[in-house]
């Protein structure tokens, strides 16, 4: 199988290079002709682990070539995806994988509603990885990925690919349910850090807050019919608020370094999800209403 990867950011990259490293077929795809010419320059992608770079010379196309994709990773913002792929539609197979790496929900079905013929996998990653440079990715927290098919339990046969390179996965029957609980994670802790200007241990000092926002999520995630989502959040949070009391969240690091967020899949999509449902969750409205604020003032998008 030839691995098309879209997205060569953070995670596009840490996925590319350790397909690479293990002989597996990557070709990544990138924006334009201007973008191919100077990641042509540089000779490939670096992947920095342990304080240890190395050049994986992975052979690149722009989107407008047109030879088929059978095998897509996704691996750009939420907020980017459907364009991104609408760039390379046409080049799909009939009988084409799309793998969605995209945090939060939302842009997974806009995506699946473009590529109406296409196999859409969605995942859910706890890797870490951030660029320290152009093409250029450091490796910065080993995690795990989860991938299944909503409308078809069936393993993909190039699961081994991700074996053979070292990306820790499974796949499983039941993605949306990992992808909410995910959600509801993220919507309880991330806000919050950049409204107090805290590490995720910061809101050990906000517990009030923190709960009564589990209760709406678990609300709303009974209402969209994921109860086992809803199981033991606030606990679940508990314990990731402490497992990462001296970390950043990712949304305070967008926030801190000028980077737009993906509010709108995450906070955002609850809140949206919730009205649909005619449930009141006034305190993640307030929630959003105030993080929409805070964006603004520091002139980032709101959506
Ligand atoms: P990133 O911003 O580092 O990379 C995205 C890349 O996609 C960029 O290089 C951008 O130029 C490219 N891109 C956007 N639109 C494009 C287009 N139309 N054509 C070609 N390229 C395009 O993002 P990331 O950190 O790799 O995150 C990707 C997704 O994975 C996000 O949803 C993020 O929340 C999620 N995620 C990231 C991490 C992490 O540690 N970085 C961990 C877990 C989940
Ligand atoms: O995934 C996270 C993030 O920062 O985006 C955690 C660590 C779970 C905090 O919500």
């Amino acid at each position: 199988m030839h691995w098309h990867i879209l997205g060569a950011g953070s995670l596009g990259t840490l996925w590319a290079a350790r397909l690479a490293r293990a002989n597996v077929p990557v070709t990544l795809l990138l924006r334009n002709r201007q973008r191919l010419a100077s990641y042509r320059q540089g000779g490939g992608l670096t992947l920095v682990e342990q304080g240890h770079a190395s050049l994986y010379p992975v052979p690149a196309q722009s989107v407008d070539d047109t030879s088929p994709i059978r095998l897509l990773l996704l691996a750009c913002k939420a907020y980017d995806a459907e364009e991104a792929v609408a760039s390379v539609a046409h080049r799909l197979s009939s009988d084409a994988e799309v793998v969605l790496l995209q945090n939060g929900m939302g842009s997974q079905d806009a995506v699946a509603a473009r590529l109406p013929r296409a196999r859409c996998i969605p995942a859910s990653s706890t890797e870490g990885a951030f660029r320290d440079g152009d093409f250029r990715v450091v490796f910065a927290g080993h995690g795990h990925t989860w991938l299944g098919d909503p409308l078809n339990p069936t393993p993909p046969a190039w699961l081994a690919d991700l074996q053979n390179a070292g990306i820790s996965h499974e796949w499983t029957p039941d993605i949306l349910g990992r992808l909410w609980r995910k959600l509801a994670l993220n919507c309880a802790i991330n806000p919050l850090t950049v409204l107090h200007d805290c590490r995720n241990g910061g809101l050990l000092e906000h517990p009030a807050e923190v709960a009564t926002l589990c209760a709406e999520l678990s609300e709303v995630l009974h209402l969209c019919g994921q109860p086992d989502a809803a199981e033991h959040l606030a606990e679940d949070v508990q314990r990731v608020i402490h497992a990462t009391a001296a970390n950043y969240s990712s949304m305070h690091q967008d926030v801190a370094q000028g980077r737009r967020t993906e509010i709108s899949y995450l906070l955002g999509h609850v809140c949206a999800v919730a009205q649909r449902h005619n449930c009141t969750v006034p305190h993640l409205q307030f929630l959003l209403q105030r993080l929409q604020a805070e964006l603004s003032s520091k002139g980032l998008s709101t959506t």
